[in-house]
């Protein structure tokens, strides 16, 4: 059996990952494949536990490096409990962000050393990467406005304006370095265009693959 495909979606907060998940798992679905959707920080019980950790604004002070290993204990459950064995059962995996919200994130906001970073995906998920990563792009104000529609902001989503600036300019430098594996879709425009825009793009992985 034909290993799935595994696609991955990241960008900064409020660009519509969510929104255009949707229309890529149904697209995907539409065309006879199985798919799994997942996310992370999460995507299993312990991890989704960890997630918790990682989002409430508690007392107690989290520091990067831990924050950054405990996103990649997240991401082992994941790989190992939930994206492998889709993917060997022949499954399509949808991943609402992976080991590059790590390096936009920790690498590029906090300024944890990107070797650092390379080296525990590495470790953690080996030649597990992602097939294609959409990332979906906006300016952070477009961005944060979206997201402010929602609840009290968590801890990550508390960070400052500036922040956010380095996590999308981190994400655009690893689409410079990795073209053939990144697709940027710029997410200013309407919904519609880039959910129209989606579903080419799912046409092009059927056909290809
Ligand atoms: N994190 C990390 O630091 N390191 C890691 O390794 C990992 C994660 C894996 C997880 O958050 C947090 O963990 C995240 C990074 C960190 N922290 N931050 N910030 P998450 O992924 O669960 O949540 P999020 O990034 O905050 O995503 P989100 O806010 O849920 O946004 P979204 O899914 O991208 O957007 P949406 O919900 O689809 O859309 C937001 C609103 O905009 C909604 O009302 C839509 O209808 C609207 N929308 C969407 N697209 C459009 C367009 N094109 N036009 C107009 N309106 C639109």
């Amino acid at each position: 059996m034909n290993r799935g495909r595994f696609i991955t979606v990241e960008g900064i907060e409020g660009v519509g990952k969510s929104s255009n998940i949707a229309v890529l798992v149904e697209q995907i679905e539409k065309a006879g494949f199985d798919v799994l959707t997942t996310r992370e920080p999460g995507g299993t019980p312990v991890a989704e536990d960890i997630r918790k950790l990682l989002m409430d604004r508690g007392d107690e002070p989290i520091p990067e490096i831990a924050e950054l290993l405990l996103m990649f204990a997240a991401r082992s459950l994941n790989v190992n409990n939930v994206i492998l064995p889709a993917l060997q059962a022949g499954k399509w995996v949808v991943c609402d962000r992976f080991s590059d919200s790590s390096r936009a994130y920790q690498g590029g906001g906090r300024g944890l050393p990107m070797e650092t970073i390379d080296s525990l995906a590495e470790w953690v998920h080996g030649d597990a990467n992602p097939d294609i990563t959409i990332l979906l792009d906006a300016p952070v104000e477009v961005g944060m406005a979206r997201a402010n529609n929602r609840g009290a902001p968590d801890r990550i989503e508390s960070e400052k304006h500036e922040f956010f600036e380095r996590v999308r300019a981190c994400y655009l430098n690893l689409a410079k370095r990795e073209p053939d594996r990144f697709v940027i879709l710029d997410t200013t425009r309407s919904l519609q265009e880039v959910q129209s825009d989606v579903s080419l793009l799912v046409q092009q992985l059927i056909a290809d693959y």
